[in-house]
Formats: C-alpha cells, sequence, structure tokens
C-alpha cells in the first residue's frame, strides 16, 4: 500500500486523479466531441449534469450543437480540471439517437406516440379526477436531486399550495437524508458548515464510507494535492479497499454496519487520553442521552461500552489502530476534516453515525475554522440546491421550512397567496411507504421526474406491482426500466437544454443558461409541470410569462430572506461563478456559524439553529444492520458505484467510451471466499437474498477489494439488477433505506 501510495502520490495530481478516475490522460478522444471543431459561436457556463461537486464547465456550442466542453478555469470549484464524466458531457449532449423527442401514451396496453396537448390534457384529466373523487392524498410527485431549484419550488407550490398534498418526495432519500438528520438533530439546521476550501487548509483527512476516487473525483483531486504535503494524513474507514485508499495513511477495514462503534471508540480514546476541548465542550455543545440532558462524566460512562477492546470485538478492527485513528484526529496542532457519503447515510443507523462523525468535532472544537469540518459530501448536483433547500420532501417547504410549524406554514401560504389550511400539517408518506401506499392503491397517479425508481429503489420486486397498476406519469430523456410501466411519456430537455440553478455540497448556488434546443419535441421538465398546474385550474398562482425560471427563482429568492439561507439575485448568479449561501448584502458565506464568516453571527461561535446555540453530543448506541449475515446467507452484500456510470447508468450508457469501459456489472469477491468456493473472475455466479436473486460476473481483484465475508455489486446495469436482491430497510428517522448492508448467499451459476 505505502508503495503504491508514493509512487501515486509522485506522479502529478492531476495526472493520478485521472487514473484513478479512470481517465487515461494521453487519450485526448474523451475531450472533444463526435464533430469537434475549434470554432464556437459561444461559450457558456455551467455546474456540471453529474455529482454533487458542481465543478464548472465552460459548453462550446456552434450552429445550435455542443461542440464541445472544458473545465472552467475561473470556477473556484474545480479550477479547470473535469472528471471523466465531466469530459463526456459533451459526447452525452450529442448521442441524441436513443433520445425520448415525442410524447407517448397508453393505448390498449401498448405505448403510442402522441402530441404534447394529449398528453398533458390527459394527466390533467386524471389527476383532476382522483383529487375529486378520493381527495388530494390519491395524487403524487416523485422527483430528484437533479431536478433545478426551479423544478424544485413549482412542484412543492403544486403540491402543497394548490392541490393540498404533502405527497411530493424525491430520490435524494434514498441518498442524503440521513446527513440531513445528521445536522438537524446535532446543530439544529441543515447543511454543513464548512467548504472545499477546507481541503486546502486541512491536515487529517478523515474519510468515512467513501470512494471519493471513483464518486468525487475532482474533491479527491483537490484531496491528493493537499496530501502531497507529507505532513498531511489520510485515514480511511470502509470495510472495502477502493482506489480511494491509494492516499491512506492509516486503513480501517471495520465490519460493514460498526461506524457506531468504532466512533464512538475513537470518541473513547479522545476523552480518555485527555484529548478533548473541554472550553469548547462547556461553551458550545450540551450533551445528551436517549432525549435525556447528561454530563460529560455521564458520556464518558456510556462510552466505556465502546472502549478500543470492546470496540475491536465490533468492528474486526485492531485496538490498537482505533487509538492511531484518535490520536491523529484530535492531535490539537491538526485542522481534521471528516468526508463521507453513503457508506454512511445509507445504513439503517445513518443518522447516528452522522451524529457521531459530528461529535468527534464537538469534542475536539475541531469545527467552523478552516481545515476542520464535519463535511458531508453530497451525491446529485442539486440535491442540496432542490432536494434539501427548497424542499421536496413530504415534510418540508420551501427553504428549509417544515410542514408541521404552523409559523412555516402560514409564511408560505403568505407568500404564495393561498389559505394556510391548504397546506396539511402533517407529512403524508416518506418515499418508500409512498411506494407502498401506491401498491396498496392509495396513492393512484404518480408522475415520476428525473430519476428511475424502478431500477434504483431497493428490493423492486416488492414495488413493481404498484408501478403496473399505478397511473403513472414519467419524464425523462431516454426509455428505461421505469418508462417500461409508464401510462404517458414525456420527452425531457437536460442540462443546457433548458435553464436552471443547481446548488452543490459546499451550499454554492450555480446557474446555467440555456445553449441549444432540445431534440424532437423534447421539453423543459418546467414548462411540463407549469402547463399541467395551470390544466389542472391554478393558473393564477403560477403567472410567470418572459422568462419563468427568472421569476420563479425570484419568488423562491424571497422566501429565503432573513432565513439563514438567503441567495442572491438571479442576476448575481448568471454572472458569478456561483455564491456560496447566506448571501447578505452581496456577499457569500465561507463558513457558517462563526464571525466574520457568518452574518447571523456576532461574535465567535454560535450554533444558531438551536435556541441556546449549542451544537449536542449525541450518545448513540451501536445496534449493527436491519439484516446480519447468517448460516443460510452468510455474506454482507454491499452495492454502489464506479466512476465511469452515472447511477442508471441511462447517460453515461450512451458515451461509447464510458460503456466500453465498464459494460455490464459484476461482483466483487475477496480471493479468500473465491478461493474456497471455488469462483475464478469471470465465472458467472448466483447471489440470493429473502428478497430476490440475480446472476453475475464474478470479480476477484481490481479497483475494489471486500473484506472476507462481504461482496459488492455497482448497480447501474439494467439487465443485471442488483436492487431485486437489496433490502428496503430504512434508518427509522430518516426513512433512507440501508443499500449498503443485507444478507445474501451466493453459488456458481
Ligand atoms: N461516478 C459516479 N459518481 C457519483 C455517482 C455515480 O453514480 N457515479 N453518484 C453520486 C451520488 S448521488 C452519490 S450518493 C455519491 C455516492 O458516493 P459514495 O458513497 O462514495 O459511493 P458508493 O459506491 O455508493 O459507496 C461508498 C463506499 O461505502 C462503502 N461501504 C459499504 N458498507 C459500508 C459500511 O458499513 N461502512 C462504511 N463506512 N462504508 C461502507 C463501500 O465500500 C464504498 O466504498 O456519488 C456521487 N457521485
Ligand atoms: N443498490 C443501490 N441502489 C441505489 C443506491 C446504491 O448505492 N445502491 N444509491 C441510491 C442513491 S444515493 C441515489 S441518488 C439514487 C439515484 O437513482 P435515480 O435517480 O433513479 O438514478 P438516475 O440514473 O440518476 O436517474 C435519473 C433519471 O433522470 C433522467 N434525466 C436526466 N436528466 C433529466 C432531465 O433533465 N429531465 C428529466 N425528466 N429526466 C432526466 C435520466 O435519464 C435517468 O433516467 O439511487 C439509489 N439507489
Ligand atoms: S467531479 Fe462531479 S461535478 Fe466534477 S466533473 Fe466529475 S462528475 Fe462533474
Ligand atoms: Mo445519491
Amino acid at each position: 500500500m505505502k508503495l503504491t501510495r508514493r509512487s501515486f502520490l509522485k506522479a502529478s495530481a492531476a495526472a493520478a486523479v485521472m487514473t484513478a478516475a479512470g481517465i487515461n490522460p494521453k487519450d485526448k478522444s474523451l475531450f472533444s466531441t463526435a464533430n469537434a471543431s475549434n470554432e464556437v459561436d459561444k461559450w457558456t457556463k455551467a455546474p456540471c449534469r453529474f455529482c454533487g461537486t458542481g465543478c464548472g464547465v465552460l459548453v462550446g456550442v456552434k450552429d445550435d450543437k455542443v461542440v464541445t466542453v472544458k473545465g472552467d478555469k475561473k470556477n473556484p470549484v474545480n479550477k479547470g480540471f473535469l472528471c471523466v464524466k465531466g469530459y463526456s458531457l459533451g459526447k452525452l449532449m450529442n448521442a441524441t439517437e436513443n433520445r425520448l423527442t415525442k410524447p407517448q401514451i397508453r393505448r390498449n396496453g401498448r405505448l403510442v406516440e402522441t402530441d404534447w396537448e394529449t398528453a398533458l390534457n390527459l394527466i390533467a384529466k386524471k389527476y383532476r379526477k382522483y383529487i375529486d373523487n378520493y381527495g388530494p392524498d390519491s395524487v403524487s410527485i416523485y422527483s430528484s436531486g437533479q431536478s433545478t431549484v426551479q423544478e424544485g419550488y413549482v412542484l412543492s407550490k403544486l403540491m402543497k399550495g394548490a392541490i393540498g398534498t404533502n405527497n411530493l418526495e424525491c430520490n435524494a432519500r434514498l441518498c442524503m437524508a440521513s446527513a440531513v438528520g445528521g445536522y438537524l438533530t446535532t446543530f439544529g439546521k441543515d447543511e454543513p458548515m464548512g467548504c472545499y476550501d477546507d481541503i486546502e487548509n486541512a491536515d487529517l483527512f478523515f474519510i468515512i464510507g467513501a470512494n471519493m476516487a471513483e464518486c468525487h473525483p475532482i474533491l479527491y483531486a483537490r484531496v491528493v494535492r493537499r496530501v502531497r504535503n507529507s505532513d498531511v494524513k489520510v485515514i480511511m474507514a470502509d470495510p472495502r479497499e477502493t482506489r480511494t485508499h491509494k492516499i491512506s495513511d492509516l486503513d480501517l477495514f471495520m465490519k460493514p454496519g460498526s461506524d457506531v462503534a468504532l466512533l464512538n471508540a475513537i470518541s473513547y480514546v479522545i476523552i480518555d487520553e485527555g484529548l478533548i476541548d473541554e472550553d469548547f465542550i462547556n461553551k458550545h455543545t450540551h450533551l445528551k442521552q436517549n432525549g435525556k440532558e447528561i454530563n460529560l462524566d455521564e458520556f464518558k460512562s456510556f462510552l466505556k461500552d465502546y472502549t478500543p477492546k470492546k470496540a475491536a470485538k465490533i468492528t474486526g478492527l485492531d485496538p490498537k489502530d482505533i487509538r492511531k485513528a484518535a490520536r491523529m484526529f484530535a492531535d490539537p496542532k491538526r485542522e481534521s476534516l471528516s468526508l463521507w457519503t453513503m457508506g454512511v447515510n445509507q445504513q439503517v443507523q445513518g443518522v447516528f453515525i452522522n451524529n457521531a462523525i459530528h461529535n468527534l468535532h464537538l469534542l475536539t472544537g475541531k469545527i467552523c475554522r478552516p481545515g476542520s469540518s464535519p463535511l458531508s459530501l453530497t451525491g446529485q448536483p442539486s440535491a442540496c440546491g432542490t432536494a434539501r433547500e427548497v424542499g421536496t420532501f413530504t415534510h418540508k417547504l420551501p427553504a428549509h421550512r417544515i410542514v408541521a410549524n404552523k409559523k412555516h406554514r402560514e409564511e408560505m401560504a403568505k407568500h404564495w397567496g393561498i389559505d394556510v389550511d391548504k397546506i396539511p400539517s402533517k407529512p403524508s408518506y416518506h418515499t418508500m411507504a409512498m411506494f407502498e401506499a401506491i401498491n396498496r392503491g392509495d396513492i393512484k397517479a404518480l408522475w415520476v421526474t428525473t430519476t428511475n425508481p424502478a431500477q434504483s429503489l431497493p428490493n423492486f420486486n416488492k414495488y413493481r406491482k404498484g408501478l403496473e397498476d399505478v397511473f403513472l406519469v414519467v419524464s425523462d430523456v431516454y426509455p428505461t426500466e421505469t418508462t417500461k410501466y409508464a401510462d404517458v411519456i414525456l420527452p425531457s430537455a437536460m442540462w443546457v437544454e433548458k435553464e436552471g440553478v443547481f446548488g452543490n455540497t459546499e451550499r454554492r448556488t450555480q446557474h446555467f443558461e440555456k445553449a441549444v434546443d432540445a431534440p424532437g419535441d423534447a421539453k423543459p421538465d418546467l414548462w411540463q409541470f407549469l402547463e399541467v398546474a395551470r390544466k389542472l385550474g391554478y393558473g393564477d398562482l403560477f403567472p410567470y410569462k418572459d422568462h419563468p425560471e427568472r421569476e420563479i427563482f425570484e419568488e423562491y429568492r424571497e422566501c429565503t430572506l432573513g432565513t439563514g439561507k438567503d441567495l442572491a439575485p438571479y442576476d448575481a448568479y448568471r454572472q458569478k461563478r456561483g455564491l456560496m449561501w447566506p448571501v447578505v448584502d452581496g456577499n457569500e458565506t465561507a463558513r457558517r456559524y462563526v464571525a466574520p464568516d457568518d452574518p447571523y453571527v456576532k461574535e465567535g461561535i454560535e450554533f444558531y439553529g438551536k435556541p441556546d446555540g449549542k451544537a449536542i453530543i449525541y450518545a448513540r448506541e451501536n445496534k449493527g444492520p436491519a439484516e446480519s449475515p447468517d448460516e443460510k446467507y452468510p455474506f454482507v452484500l454491499s452495492t454502489g458505484r464506479v466512476v465511469e456510470h452515472w447511477h442508471t447508468a441511462t447517460m453515461t450508457m450512451q458515451v461509447p467510451e464510458l460503456k466500453k469501459a465498464v459494460s455490464e456489472t459484476y461482483v466483487e469477491i475477496h480471493e479468500d471466499d473465491a478461493r474456497r468456493l471455488n469462483i475464478r473472475s469471470g465465472d458467472i455466479v448466483k447471489l440470493i437474498s429473502r428478497r430476490g436473486e440475480l446472476e453475475l460476473k464474478a470479480k476477484i481483484g481490481g479497483r475494489g477489494v471486500p473484506q472476507p465475508g462481504m461482496l459488492f455489486v455497482p448497480f447501474f446495469d439494467r439487465k443485471r439488477l442488483i436492487n431485486l436482491v437489496t433490502i428496503d430497510a430504512v434508518d427509522p428517522s430518516s426513512k433512507e433505506p440501508e443499500y449498503k448492508i443485507c444478507a445474501v448467499k451466493m453459488r456458481k451459476a
């Protein structure tokens, strides 16, 4: 490991990352589109369409075609670099042969092409009929962290303000909900206090449950660059070895689902060895266990169940490594930055693990200063901007408001010019419950936009019937697993075929203009929503005319002012490379909760999400996963990603280089298990869980190596649906599914 680390770091950071990100730096083919040309009519700026990093892209357009894309050197996120997916955006925009270009409706069981008027009238007629006959809760919309801010705002207004139902959810439930739960419970407000600039200021990176090399390559590049300074250390906590480990100084290959035990043990050592910042703890925190206030001594005695020795039994780690990790993290000379993603969030203990990560920062006071922060990495390009900030969840209202809060409902009712009673005060269904309600027939109509649930929901066998029976509208850009079940398919414009705003991990709100026309009759999602809203008779609430994207954004912006997530006027985003909210008096905020950065804080640090300005250190027990391996199902199955593909790969499979690089999914197996079961790389094996089964190729060694007893399957392959096997158990508070852990057996097929 160390040798690779040294040689990895010796290469230029950019080249190292490109290799980790699957790009051969010498291969220029991806960097230009099929009809590449040096001549362009215009360049427009946009955030990348893929991950939540939010890299800046310059889009070169000629004759209404994207002819080239390049990294935007002026964008502080990526300073001109892009990963393999960012570079492929040009090809993606030109790969129109498989695009949906005409609306379709189902007639006598078959999907047939139609015109927009017929398709939209049908949707309005059905939605109206169900609302009138069965009430507003009989209809629903399932949206996305890839929807624009404007799309999300209109959906919220349509569902909550016009129709009067909280049946609005989005795929960020499958992704960021546990991170939201962590920030909310610990700090009283959602979203990170830190920013990417913390990477250049950190001396210790604690990367837990994140494969940054493949999933956040440009942030990984920034970490790699920082790590080349030999004093900077990296701790990796992941049960599986990944490309990200190339920079690791201390590997914690703990048992899947033992994160809380590991983190509690680190807290134990921090307190036991006197590495805490007692002044910080007294001034800025209080402690809680099971809803009751406790003091530091009581917290200490709670942690006695997690001494490194005891935790070693749960995690399978060497107690010495746990101590070492604690000392490295808490070293007063170091600024410590925690980074995590789905390895943490996608567990039934997701919120507790988030709390336990925050604890490390609160115990040591390593927070709210350059280089020290708990920075949760966001998955989708606008999971923050749209899903979390606008709030396209059942329990939320725009600008971090919640439906259960009377004042929040009143504020939004006033803002929307509606009767406050229109907005139901109780959340209805979180995502998995919504699909259960669809199964039961309680929800009769579902509109899916910018997400592909038939491939991405866990335990899909259970939810198929519902999708077959419900009146299903799907807005997408390609035919997908989900469009198979559709009654209406709406061909949609994507990325720079429309105008919008995304919000990334570091609270940076970024604008993109329409650069080219969508192919065929494809239309922007926003236009679709507004048309149907008007056809449903809510035209008065949606009066936007000349420039809907701007008018909607300004309307949304107004309700962010004074809430702590203040946005700037639309034109500021058109000009700038994004701004980090809160933006007050034209100034963005790099770090929240601390003066003078945060305009909401007068002096020092104040966690103003809590009434007393103090964050909470939680005593959280380690309970483990919903389904542990046993004699019958002896393996832990984990699922996730590869750098070349985006989720269900509808888009990345259109780019020949990406398709060729990884054309089908596989199961990673540790060599000891493979030997024992006489399985070789390339053999077809069968994975069987209590819920479903799947045949796929075995892979031993390579970019990911799970620990013995663990298997890992990327979920991008629509021909081999691993979500027939996964479990739909959810975290009891965030309702995020446990994609990372379920029990399976494996045999040669
Ligand atoms: N190339 C690419 N990039 C993407 C995406 C994509 O589809 N493709 N999607 C974006 C989105 S929406 C998201 S959410 C992010 C996801 O980004 P990541 O979370 O980084 O990616 P995953 O592969 O889902 O899982 C991360 C790691 O969790 C580990 N893990 C499994 N079980 C456990 C456990 O019990 N504990 C811990 N600590 N770790 C565990 C796995 O071994 C894996 O290495 O990526 C974003 N970026
Ligand atoms: N087994 C397993 N399953 C998982 C996960 C896991 O780790 N393991 N991770 C979960 C997570 S974190 C996430 S975020 C989800 C993601 O799951 P999904 O959201 O279902 O996956 P995507 O492929 O991103 O789906 C986006 C869809 O929108 C379409 N699209 C693209 N642009 C536009 C547009 O502008 N308008 C419209 N209307 N459509 C557009 C694309 O073609 C695609 O079909 O998957 C979850 N599922
Ligand atoms: S790191 Fe993410 S945002 Fe940046 S280019 Fe790659 S996919 Fe796009
Ligand atoms: Mo995600």
